[in-house]
C-alpha cells in the first residue's frame, strides 16, 4: 500500500506540473515591436484558442493574426467590445489573417467563436473561448 500511495503522488505532482507548463502556454503577454504595434498570434481549432488569454496595453495598435487550424469544421472570432474600440467578426482561414485595432479602454473583454451546429452546444460552449486584457 505504501508504494501505491507513492505512485499516486507521483501522478499527482506530474499533473500539476502539465498543468503549470499548460497555464503559461495559455497566455500571452503581448511585446510592443520596434515599430509601436504590438503583435499577438492566435490559433484556432475544435474547440480551443491558443493562447486563450491575451494580455496587451491600452492605446497602443495591436496585430492580431489568426488562423485555423486543419480540419474541416468552419471557425470563427467573434469580439464585441466597441467601448474599447474592439468589434469584429471574421472567418478563421488556414491562411494567416490579421486584424488591427486599439484598445482604447482596460479591462478584460471576451472572443470566441459564434459558430452552432443545430441543436448541439456552440463552440463557445464547447470551449472556444478566451479573453483578451487591456491593461495600463
Ligand atoms: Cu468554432
Amino acid at each position: 500500500m505504501k508504494n501505491l500511495a507513492a505512485v499516486v503522488g507521483l501522478v499527482i505532482v506530474s499533473i500539476v506540473l502539465t498543468m503549470q507548463v499548460w497555464g503559461e502556454e495559455k497566455t500571452v503577454k503581448a511585446l510592443i515591436d520596434s515599430d509601436g504595434v504590438q503583435r499577438v498570434e492566435l490559433v484556432g481549432g475544435s474547440y480551443f484558442f491558443k493562447p486563450e488569454r491575451i494580455i496587451v496595453k491600452v492605446q497602443v495598435p495591436v496585430e492580431l493574426k489568426f488562423r485555423k487550424e486543419s480540419g474541416m469544421v468552419p471557425h470563427n472570432i467573434v469580439m464585441e467590445a466597441p467601448e474599447a474600440g474592439i468589434a469584429f467578426d471574421l472567418p478563421l482561414a488556414s491562411d494567416p489573417k490579421i486584424v488591427a485595432f486599439t484598445p482604447t479602454k482596460p479591462g478584460v473583454y471576451p472572443f470566441y467563436c459564434s459558430k452552432k451546429l443545430l441543436f448541439f452546444e456552440s463552440h463557445r460552449e464547447k470551449g472556444m473561448k478566451g479573453m483578451l486584457e487591456v491593461v495600463e
